[in-house]
């Protein structure tokens, strides 16, 4: 019996959880209606499961806030189940919190409604939902189930035994040698039959157990290759996400890349950084040529070994960073072009050392309002902040020349020191864009006009790229673990791509 012992468990097969890379929870910063709202969604681990819902209100005026999960895109995606009431904090009224079952993997959204002295607001945070890893059972439970599989067992072959030695005798009497010779020959048919059901049912739980690590997300790889005359040619898949975890896991067939959808202005966002050190950066935007390959005349590159992350987003709204390395000799390179930018500049400091100011190319600054975006001296991992970068012309002065880069104020990519984490990042947060795009297209305008959720300042005008933005920008979101950073933070000036660089550690 030690087998079907050791077939209660579900080990831990699997590592860490990837969305963008290493960093699965959802940070969203967005209007429902008249209320700025702080959206933290913390992803469960496992498929079905329950999330964890924060919000927090700009404003003192939002009096009852209710979420509720559903699909991004296709059938359900217009049927709202009515919505849960969200707990309002005690200590702080602007904080609100609530759970959510996801039942499914896949492209998600949680809608978000604000109620309050100036009326209702809605607004949308898209969510991708993944598997992150197997949970192993809990030592306890499998102890008690495993000391009820016993006692089961033994009962039944004890009650077959006895239904046929003593089933038919009168009271008082007692059973016949022959009686007791069936019983012992029942008995041990019995406990032939209940080892073989043991056994199936090992077999069944093993089968859904494999299924079910077979689903936990991995970041799909990607393999780069360099052409002559400087050319960068790129090969990737989609990751594997389960649709309806049931009886079966059922694992999404989506491999191919044949379903993407440009996200602010491109198909594919590719970023190059020179690993170790962190002393070389590009932001490029290759061309399609076929079905999951793209190709990118490279700018001038110096050689060195580069870590390849590639951010894309599927029709239904469900983005992935597929991950790759290359080693690249000098590349003497195109100029760069259209939204394609890079950076070069110091490595990454050993021992740590956090930096809160940036130069730019023209002299200007980059600075990091650290004081707002840290509680207490220390940056933690896992708490939600706001990060909040101001823009000094080279006089010092608040610039005056900023303009949408993308269609918004600036882009963040938030890269751990061994490439273990990177997220792409927007004043919205850390939501696709594309799918952001999606989940406002199915909330109903409000009366006001006013409605959905981007604000202008938030996002960088598109209509009017000529006026300039206020000479700052934040990002709304959390460092998923301890350890260090750097972040890059892009934004546009004067027609120019600038790009500042913090080193910071998060523990
Ligand atoms: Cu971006």
């Amino acid at each position: 019996m030690k087998r079907p012992f050791g077939l209660l468990f579900l080990l831990c097969l699997a590592g860490p959880a990837f969305a963008h890379v290493g960093s699965p929870d959802v940070f969203f910063e967005g209007n429902a209606g008249p209320y700025r709202l702080f959206v933290t969604v913390r992803l469960p681990q496992v498929i079905p499961g329950v999330a964890e819902i924060e919000i927090r209100s700009e404003s003192k005026d939002v009096r009852e806030v209710r979420i509720v999960p559903l699909r991004l895109t296709g059938p359900g995606s217009q049927y709202v189940p009515t919505p849960d009431l969200a707990q309002r904090s005690e200590q702080d009224p602007q904080f609100f919190t609530g759970s959510l079952w996801l039942m499914e993997g896949g492209s998600l959204q949680v809608r978000v409604q604000a109620d309050g002295n100036q009326g209702k607001g809605e607004v949308s945070v898209p969510v991708p939902s993944i598997v992150q890893r197997v949970l192993p059972m809990q030592g306890g439970l499998g102890v008690v189930l495993f000391a009820l599989m016993v006692l089961l067992a033994a009962g039944v072959v004890s009650i077959a035994g006895a239904a046929v030695r003593e089933g038919e005798l009168e009271p008082g009497a007692s059973p016949m040698p022959s009686q007791v010779q069936r019983a012992r020959r029942v008995m041990a048919f019995a406990a032939v039959l209940v080892a073989g059901l043991v056994y199936l049912g090992g077999r069944w739980w093993n089968l859904e157990a494999r299924n079910y690590a077979a689903s936990v997300y991995k970041s799909p790889p990607i393999s780069a290759s360099l052409e002559a005359g400087g050319r960068l040619v790129l090969r990737g898949e989609g990751g594997r996400v389960v649709i309806v975890p049931g009886r079966v896991a059922r694992v999404a067939a989506s491999r191919k890349l044949d379903d993407l959808v440009p996200d602010h202005n491109h198909l594919m966002h590719l970023f190059l950084i020179r690993v170790p050190s962190m002393d070389r950066f590009y932001h490029l935007h290759p061309e399609q040529i076929e079905t999951g390959a793209f190709a990118q005349n490279l700018p001038a590159i110096s050689a060195g070994h580069y870590q390849i992350f590639a951010d894309i987003v599927h029709r239904s709204g469900f983005p992935e960073t597929l991950v790759g390395a290359i080693d690249l000799p000098d590349v003497a390179g195109k100029p760069l072009a259209g939204d394609d930018c890079e950076w070069s500049g110091t490595a990454l400091a050993q021992p740590p050392e956090d930096t809160s100011e940036s130069r730019l190319t023209d002299g200007g600054r980059l600075v990091w309002d650290r004081s707002r975006s840290l509680h207490g001296a220390r940056l933690k991992a896992n708490v939600p902040l706001s990060l909040r970068f101001r823009v000094l012309d080279k006089d010092g002065q608040p610039a005056q020349d900023l303009e949408p880069y993308m269609g918004m104020a600036g882009h963040a990519e938030f890269v751990r020191a061994d490439c273990a984490v990177f997220a792409h990042v927007h004043p919205a947060g850390s939501v696709s864009m594309a799918a952001l795009e999606l989940a406002e297209s199915g909330l109903l305008p409000s009366p006001s006009g006013a409605g959905t959720s981007l604000s202008m300042a938030a996002h960088g005008d598109m209509t009017m790229p000529s006026e300039s933005l206020a000479p700052q920008v934040s990002f709304p979101y959390g460092f998923p673990r301890s350890g260090q950073y750097r972040i890059f933070v892009q934004v546009k000036r004067a027609g120019r791509i600038e790009t500042g660089v913090f080193d910071v550690r998060a523990e």
